[in-house]
């Protein structure tokens, strides 16, 4: 669609006002957020990412695009959110040592606090410590880990270690994802499961807690 399409390439020149207001027109003609997020944001950022691998972009130009991304996700989550159910289980998720990158680990904290889970956003470059004190005082059911970088996936194999050594591995289920990172990882890393993207994280957790 055309208000889409122009979401997409708003967000890709950096345009932060022009996202938040076409993200907040696109709901009021009746688009889905579903449909804004992934017709409008994320198709917007993936074209961010092909030219930034292209180098035909650079950081800067990333960081800018980035931040649209995030003006259109605020007037997105309490609609993503909008469930006010009772929370299905508390949820501590963050991005791995490291790792700055949060767009897709925001995303996915929003997917789940919509399908009603209680979360703990831990934020960027979060290390095991932080992960295990957070386990420990919010007692949550399941853990999230997002790595975007393939150095420092490798962090979620450490964290799981020390999980282990600090004896909490057992009580939580333990969720991965981020772009390198595939169920071939989690299966050899010992996760408890891997979603491709924030929707299908949002299946898993609850298969995983089912
Ligand atoms: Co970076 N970066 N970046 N970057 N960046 C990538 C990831 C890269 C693939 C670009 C490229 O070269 N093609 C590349 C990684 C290469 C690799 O390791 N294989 C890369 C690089 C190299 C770097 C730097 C090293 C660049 C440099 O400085 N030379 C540097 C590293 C900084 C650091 O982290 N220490 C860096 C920096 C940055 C910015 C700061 C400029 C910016 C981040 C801003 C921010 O996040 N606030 C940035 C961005 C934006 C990107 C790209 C363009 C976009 C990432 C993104 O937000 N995608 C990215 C290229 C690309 O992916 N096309 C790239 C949109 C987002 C919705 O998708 O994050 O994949 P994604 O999340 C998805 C799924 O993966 C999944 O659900 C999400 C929604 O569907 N998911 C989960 C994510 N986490 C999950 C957790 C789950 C389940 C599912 O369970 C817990």
């Amino acid at each position: 669609s055309d208000i889409l399409d122009q979401i997409a390439k708003e967000l890709f020149a950096g345009n932060a006002k022009a996202v938040s207001e076409l993200t907040q027109k696109a709901l009021d003609e009746g688009f889905s957020p579903q449909e804004v997020l992934n017709g409008g944001l994320i198709k917007g950022m993936n074209q961010v990412g092909e030219k930034f691998k292209a180098n035909e972009i650079y950081v800067p130009e990333v960081l800018i695009a980035a931040r649209a991304m995030k003006a259109g996700m605020e007037v997105l989550k309490p609609k993503l959110a909008e469930t006010g159910v009772e929370p299905v289980a508390r949820f501590v998720i963050g991005t791995v040592k490291g790792d700055l990158h949060d767009i897709g680990k925001n995303l996915v904290a929003m997917m789940m606090e919509g399908a009603g889970f209680e979360v703990i956003d831990l934020g960027i470059d979060v290390p095991a410590e932080k992960f295990i004190q957070a386990i420990k005082e919010h007692q949550p059911q399941l853990v999230g880990m997002s790595a975007l970088l393939t150095t420092t996936m490798i962090q979620i194999r450490e964290n799981l270690k020390a999980f282990q050594e600090a004896g909490v591995r057992d009580q939580v289920k333990v969720m991965v994802g981020g772009a390198p990172v595939t169920q071939k990882f989690a299966d050899e890393v010992g996760a408890d499961g891997y979603a491709p993207d924030a929707a299908s994280a949002v299946d898993k957790a609850k298969e995983l807690l089912g």
